[in-house]
């Protein structure tokens, strides 16, 4: 049989060659993989939670349009898990889902937007590094997406795992873990890649459905959203091979602690809601009649939990109300374009690593 190597790269043209060449002189050195140049500190001072109520408004950091993610509908109106969690913030403030301006990012320009206080929050298939976290002056909220990277082919290629794209050329967008772990990932395992950096995602899909690349690579959850946006998903291949960890979550500035918790319990208030059962559906119901202290204390009729955060003893009730539980987002938003709870679903089913500290 002739090897791999050969096979993908006979789809190679000459023309994808030069694209690549002048796409690598074109790339902007990626923010994320300078540990040496940590960016400077965030220019922000002052409490955002203060700024936002303020302002009325929360100010979102979104991707440019990723199904399932965030994408605006035909209306205009931005949608999906990534958008939900910008609305549910929205409705712990002032229990209004529309309360949100969105600010599209590409990876490579998110990070500045994030520290120049363009935007209050990312909430962006960011992944949480330990650089990020620490000399770019940011803190991950919580990790409401556990993901890892992988490669998409056409089906075409006739490529059955990762290590068949020896030679191959790969599209990849800058400023990403993505881009770290592929040079990672081929130089552990001694493959050869090529590849073709393109900072805007519609761009880097035009490359790659124009031949230009053998393979796409992002997390494994962009891929799907990639694949059902593609004009015949099935002529795409997601490999089953997964080169990374990536942990996705809500990204604020460091050294904001009250708009921090405040992220971080709703998304634990989303995963404990989905554990007692407490859906958009029922919550006013069993807000009146479920006999548990702990779905009592969600809901805010016991306890001060909202209070303590600064926001309505309902804040839970609402949001429940309005968006559902943790798995009726991921159910409306992540289902359609393919994705299944995997190690997404709550602790209380094997293999399923979303776990909420206790509501008290
Ligand atoms: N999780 C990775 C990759 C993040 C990323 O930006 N992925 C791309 C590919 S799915 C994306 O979301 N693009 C959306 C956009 O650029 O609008 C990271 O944090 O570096």
């Amino acid at each position: 049989m002739m090897p791999m190597r050969r096979s993908v790269t006979k789809t190679l043209s000459a023309y994808a060659f030069g694209v690549v060449a002048t796409l690598f002189a074109a790339a902007v050195p990626a923010q994320a993989q300078a540990p040496a140049a940590p960016a400077a500190a965030p220019a922000v001072t002052g409490s955002t939670l203060d700024a936002i109520r303020a302002r009325g408004t929360l100010i979102c950091g979104v991707g440019t349009g990723l199904a399932g993610f965030a994408l605006p509908d035909s209306q205009g109106n931005w949608r999906g898990f990534d958008v939900d969690y910008c609305r549910a913030i929205a409705i712990a403030l002032w229990n209004d889902p529309t309360k949100v301006r969105y600010v599209p990012t590409t990876a490579q320009v998110r990070f500045t937007a994030l520290q120049s206080g363009e935007v209050d929050i990312l909430s962006r298939n960011t992944t949480f590094t330990l650089s990020r976290d620490t000399s770019l002056g940011f803190d991950f909220a919580a990790i409401n997406f556990y993901d890892g990277q992988g490669f998409m082919v056409k089906r075409s290629l006739n490529v059955q795992n990762a290590r068949q794209l020896d030679g191959a050329t790969i599209c990849v967008q800058p400023g990403t873990t993505t881009e770290q772990n592929l040079a990672d990932w081929a130089r552990g395992a001694r493959v050869q890649i090529r590849p073709v950096v393109i900072e805007r995602l519609e761009d880097n899909l035009a490359a790659y459905n124009a031949g230009r690349c053998d393979a796409y690579t992002t997390d494994v959850s962009g891929l799907a959203a990639i694949r059902s946006a593609q004009a015949n998903p099935n002529d795409h291949v997601i490999l089953p091979d997964v080169i990374s960890k990536e942990p996705l979550g809500p990204l604020v500035r460091h050294g904001d602690q009250r708009f921090t918790d405040l992220v971080r319990w709703i998304h634990f208030g989303l995963i404990s809601a989905e554990e007692f059962g407490i859906t958009s559906a029922n919550a006013q119901q069993m807000l009146a009649s479920d006999p548990r202290p702990d779905v009592q204390r969600i809901l805010g009729r016991t306890a001060e939990l909202g209070r303590m955060l600064g926001v309505d003893n309902a804040w839970m009730l609402n949001i429940i109300r309005t968006l559902g539980n943790y798995g009726e987002i991921f159910e409306r938003n992540l289902t359609p374009i393919g994705l299944q709870r995997g190690r997404n679903a709550l602790w209380t089913t094997p293999g399923g690593l979303q776990y909420a500290p206790p509501f008290r």
